[in-house]
């Protein structure tokens, strides 16, 4: 019988270790072998037909090795195969066992291991990090009763309803097929042609042309589950609940202009920035959330809980936090496991269960079956990041690379001659046991008709954001559309943006030199079979209950932590060292990461005769990967970085990118020589000529903030 449920939350940590540390290689003190373990002696040389003769077909060696390398590469992900992942735990507040009977959600005092991949959705493997793009937030739980993965995005809702049209949306998203252009971009015709005549994709596309599709950092981006699942208890009784991760270092993003220029710079940014959190101790964090609802008010909203398009808003059921997500180990080998981790919908552990959403239910078909043309074999699961802490015991056998050796002449069941073994699991002893949820229907290819209203949750979104945030949507709506060549499709989302806000497409049309239609175009829903005409169910907009939800802008997260945020000091020769290593103090006591800047690598002298220790040099360094400027003063240090057209540049780009600036002492006069008096009343920007005690935490505060957004509003930028 399998009594591991009985074991104790560290030894199911170990378990996932003990099961990964076998497969892990160490080639400390060990021979070079083949593959058949037989030593080598000449790792440089292949078997030839004398020292300048051909090389011979004999040689096993080499070509064992190259046959390998030969077949090194696996399909990538048809999406999202741009991804960075780690390990870490998940622990639970408080037992939920009121609500669901799922171990891991029920006992405080167990850890579940855990292993989460990010990534972003168009873009091929080697794809940057900064595409404007959803990015996954996938969650597998090796918990005591199997694995539960938890297969969400950054965004809480989707681009369409049903799952059939999962594969056309995607085909319209990707590069177009005859000439594989653009990579990792929705800045072209076929994917806003697709969209414009999918108007159920309305409140996605907001999402999309927000900020939160240009996040800072993995660690600062929310999860949703998106789907509405079910929690059972242990009585049976079921609940409707939605899933939420929030981040404990807030929601930031980039700014559009900064993500290129990172995409250039430094495409790997997420994922080195992840990498390096990680390693350096900064583990990241999220809590997990749950909205729940109880089985008797799935119909009290204006909105139906089984559309993927549609969010509960927080105001109407609140996110309670219920336990806690660390990152806390970087993966060892990025094939083996971030490559080759298979993540599911369909793996639930007894006390979560499906709801009828028709994208949920399409994907619990999709995810097995591309693994195996992605991972080759039924098999998948025995790979060591896919393997279940839980014993997996079953009668299916074979097949390509089988890992386990079954014993015993029974692979069938019911069976006596293997004492009935293995047997099935009453639901006391956690057997599976679906929700029985009744249905009296007729068989139809249908939508219902509480999926038609694909406007107001968009228009509930627009309103909820800031000034700069609404700013960023019709920046970015305009550069999407100015990118895409045919007007008729330009027009077309006009037409659609009015049934949104009028104010947004009458900006988004004047950048794009077009004319709002004057009566709002009425957008034809093609969510329909051949016989039924488009124009008879036109999408309706129903009245929100509520106005505006502050959940929903990036202007209300957490902003009082600089935790982890990198800062540039820029400096030279001749720098006044005790103003630069009390900022770096400070800034570094706050969680700060410092590096110093300069013409070149090596070292600088400072105006006392110490020696301080540059990071990067200009030529390497680049103000888009950095948070915040810092420049002491020291005169000679300030006259070598005027002279020093790239130092200029530097605190440019960083002041156009909103972020915080301080100078003290003669760094001061670098400031102000740079931007001609335009840092004038600017709060994120801290001159203090005297060193004043209080500038670091004056600067301290600015960067917490994160960006000073009323900069970009005010038009006043100069770069
Ligand atoms: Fe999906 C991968 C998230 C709809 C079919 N999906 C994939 C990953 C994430 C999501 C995060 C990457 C997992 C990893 O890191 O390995 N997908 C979503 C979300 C959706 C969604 C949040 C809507 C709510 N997906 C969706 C539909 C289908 C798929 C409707 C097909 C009908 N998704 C896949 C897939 C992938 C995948 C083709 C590619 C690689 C993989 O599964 O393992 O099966």
């Amino acid at each position: 019988m399998n009594n591991k449920a009985n074991k104790n939350d560290n030894e199911t940590g170990d378990a996932k270790s003990k099961d990964l540390e076998m497969n892990r290689e160490d080639a400390t003190d060990q021979f070079l072998t083949t593959n058949q373990g037989l030593r080598i002696n000449d790792n440089q040389n292949s078997l030839k037909a004398g020292e300048r003769g051909a090389t011979l077909l004999e040689d096993f060696i080499l070509r064992e090795k190259i046959t390998h390398f030969d077949h090194e590469r696996i399909p990538e992900r048809i999406v999202h195969a741009r991804g960075a992942a780690a390990h870490g735990v998940f622990q639970v507040y408080e037992s939920m066992a009121k609500y669901t009977k799922a171990k891991f959600l029920c006992d405080p005092s167990r850890e579940t291991p855990v292993f989460v991949r990010f990534s972003t959705v168009a873009g091929s493997r080697g794809s940057t990090d900064l595409a404007r793009d959803v990015r996954g937030f996938a969650v597998k739980f090796y918990t005591d009763e199997g694995n539960f993965d938890l297969v969400g995005n950054n965004i809480p809702i989707f681009f369409i309803q049903d799952a059939i049209k999962f594969p056309d949306l995607i085909h319209a998203v990707k590069p177009e097929p005859h000439n594989e252009i653009p990579q990792a971009a929705s800045a072209h015709d076929t994917f806003w042609d697709f969209v414009t005549l999918m108007p159920e994709s309305m409140h996605m596309i907001m999402w999309l042309m927000s900020d939160r599709a240009i996040p800072r950092s993995f660690r600062m981006m929310e999860g949703f589950g998106i789907h509405t699942f079910r929690f059972i208890n242990e009585e049976g009784k079921a609940c409707f609940v939605k899933f939420h991760w929030k981040p404990l270092l807030g929601v930031h993003s980039v700014a559009w202009d900064e993500a290129t220029r990172i995409s250039g710079k430094d495409p790997d940014f997420h994922r080195r920035d992840l990498w390096e959190a990680i390693d350096d101790g900064a583990f990241p964090e999220w809590e997990f959330g749950v909205q729940i609802v109880a089985e008797a008010d799935e119909h009290k909203f204006e909105f139906d809980l089984l559309d993927p398009t549609k969010i509960i808003p927080e105001e109407l059921v609140p996110v309670q936090r219920i336990g806690k997500l660390t990152l806390n180990r970087n993966p060892d080998n990025f094939f083996a496991e971030t490559e080759q981790v298979a993540f599911h919908p369909g793996h639930l552990v007894s006390g979560i269960d499906f709801t009828n959403d028709p994208l949920l239910q399409g994907r619990l078909f999709s995810y097995t079956d591309t693994q195996l043309s992605r991972l080759g074999s039924p098999n998948f699961h025995e790979i060591p990041i896919n393997r279940s802490v839980a014993p997996v015991h079953n009668n299916q056998r074979d097949a390509q690379m089988r890992q386990t050796i079954n014993k015993g002449r029974v692979s069938y069941e019911p069976n006596s001659m293997g004492g009935g073994c293995p047997f099935q699991a009453m639901m006391k002893d956690g057997g599976f046991h679906t929700h029985e949820e009744r249905i009296d229907a007729k068989k139809v290819r249908a939508r219902s008709e509480s999926f038609h209203d694909h406007f107001s949750q968009a228009t509930l979104f627009f309103n909820s954001q800031s000034e700069a945030e609404k700013n960023h949507i019709v920046d970015a709506f305009s550069f999407e559309l100015g990118k895409v060549d045919i007007i008729e499709i330009r027009q077309r989302m006009l037409g659609i943006l009015t049934q949104v806000d009028m104010t947004l497409a009458t900006k988004v049309a004047d950048k794009l030199g077009l004319k709002v239609p004057a009566k709002p175009e009425e957008p034809v829903n093609h969510s329909f079979g051949a016989d039924t005409d488009p124009q008879s169910v036109q999408p309706t907009k129903v009245k929100s209950s509520i106005e505006k939800s502050d959940a929903l802008s990036m202007a209300n997260t957490v902003k009082d932590t600089i935790k982890t945020r990198k800062i540039a000091f820029l400096a030279a020769d001749g720098v006044d060292g005790d103003a630069l290593n009390s900022m770096k103090d400070q800034l570094e006591k706050a969680g700060a990461k410092t590096k110093v800047i300069a013409p070149k690598l090596g070292k600088i002298t400072s105006s006392d005769g110490k020696e301080i220790a540059v990071d990067e040099s200009f030529l390497i360094a680049t103000s888009v990967v950095y948070d915040a400027v810092f420049v002491p003063g020291g005169q000679q240090s300030v006259n070598a970085l005027k002279e020093e057209m790239d130092a200029i540049h530097f605190v440019n780009e960083a002041f156009k990118h909103c972020k915080a600036i301080a100078a003290t002492g003669e760094g001061v006069d670098f400031i102000g020589e740079t931007f001609a008096g335009k840092t004038k009343d600017d709060k994120a920007v801290i001159l203090n000529k005297d060193n004043a005690n209080d500038t670091a935490q004056s600067f301290i505060k600015a960067i917490a903030e994160h960006r000073n957004w009323e900069r970009e509003t005010a038009r006043k930028v100069p770069a």
